[in-house]
This record gives C-alpha cells, structure tokens and sequence, in this order.
C-alpha cells in the first residue's frame, strides 16, 4: 500500500473494481493472477491506497460461468479519467483479456466505479459506473473499503446502496467473503 508522502502529488481519488473468472495465463489460481493486476495498476502516476476483501461472486447476469473473484481498490492518481481508463485497459490486454461479447467470461476486467465526485458521460466512459447500484459485487466490497462515499448521481451513500440492493435481490446474486 502507498505511504501519505507517496499520495500528496497525485491529486485525484478513484475506486476501481476488479474482478475475474478466467484464471490469466501462467498463474495457478485467480487470487494470484488478480494480486498480481493489483501490483500492476500502481505506477508512477497511480498509487493503490487502499483494497476490500476479496469475494467470491456469481456471475450476473445469472449464467453457467464459473464464479468471479471481485473487490474494490481505492486509488489516487495523477491521471485524468480517460487516462486512468487507457491505463487499466492496457493492464487488461496484458492479463490476456479478450473482448468478445459483453458480459462474457474474463481474465481481467477492470471498471471505474468512481472518479473524485465527478458526473462523466463520454463516447467511453460513464461515471460513476451506470450499474454499480444493481450489483452486489462492486456494492459489497465498495461499502466495506467506504461506507461514506457518497454516489454523486443519486446523492446516496455506499452503505444505502448496498441495502437497496440487498432488498430487491431474488436471492441469485452470491456474493461471499474469499477465504484464503
Ligand atoms: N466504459 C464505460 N464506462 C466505463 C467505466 N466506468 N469503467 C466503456 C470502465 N469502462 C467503461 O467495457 C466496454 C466499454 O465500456 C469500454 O471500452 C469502456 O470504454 P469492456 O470492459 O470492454 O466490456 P465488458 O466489461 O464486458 O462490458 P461492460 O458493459 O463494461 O460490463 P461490466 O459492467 O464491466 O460488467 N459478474 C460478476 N459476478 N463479477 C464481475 O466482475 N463483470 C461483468 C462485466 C459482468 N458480470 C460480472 C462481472
Ligand atoms: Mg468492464
């Protein structure tokens, strides 16, 4: 994790979700291949300051691919978004992602869940991510890392997020703590 000193030139905070259900080439298990994503994302201009529990998540929507590992990291970056966008995509392509069909299983998949409080809506991006409210794999560890965030869309914290999805969830959506 970064020190204080290392935080103060990188003015932007973001929380990327990271998740995967295809074990990426040259690693035996998903824990390792995504512990390694992590160490990739920091950079000179990208300092990983904080990370939730791994979880164990069914895929959604409901599907017969095997399950995910997700969590959420807290960074700080110099970047701007669409920077900070090229970046985890090209962390991606080295994890061996293929683009096929959307939703489809992955060795990497890495989204913005947030940028400062920032509302963005471009050709490549949307900010905060449009479907975060419906997923319990980027609501759960989101509320574990920040409770307090506040989504600047509907002006709802973490926390009321995540019960709201809790409250309509049909039961088909498993989101369990990872135990190592
Ligand atoms: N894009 C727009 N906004 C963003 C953002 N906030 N962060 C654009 C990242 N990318 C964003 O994404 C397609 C395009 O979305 C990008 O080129 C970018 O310009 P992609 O990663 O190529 O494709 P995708 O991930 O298959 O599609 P999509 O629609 O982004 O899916 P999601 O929302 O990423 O969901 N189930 C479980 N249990 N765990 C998971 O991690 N992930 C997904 C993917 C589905 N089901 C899952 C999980
Ligand atoms: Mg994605």
């Amino acid at each position: 994790m970064a020190s204080a000193s290392q935080l103060s030139h990188l003015p932007h905070q973001a929380f990327i979700g990271i998740g995967s259900n295809l074990i990426a080439e040259g690693f035996d298990n998903l824990h390792l291949s995504l512990s390694a994503a992590v160490q990739q994302i920091g950079c000179a201009d990208v300092a990983v300051a904080g990370q939730s529990s791994w979880y164990v998540t069914s895929a959604v929507p409901v599907s017969d691919q095997p399950d995910y590992l997700n969590a959420v990291l807290d960074i700080r970056t110099a970047f701007e978004a669409e920077q900070l966008l090229d970046h985890l995509q090209q962390i991606e392509l080295q994890f061996g992602r293929i683009r096929t069909v959307r939703n489809a299983a992955r060795t990497l998949d890495l989204d913005i869940i947030s940028f400062d409080d920032e509302v963005i809506a471009t050709d490549r991006l949307d900010v905060p991510h449009l479907r975060m409210h419906e997923r319990k794999f980027v609501l759960y560890p989101l509320a574990e890392l920040a409770a307090n965030w506040r989504d600047p869309r509907s002006g709802k914290l973490a926390d009321a997020l995540k019960a709201e999805c809790d409250a309509v969830d049909d039961g088909s959506q498993k989101c369990r703590l990872f135990a190592r």
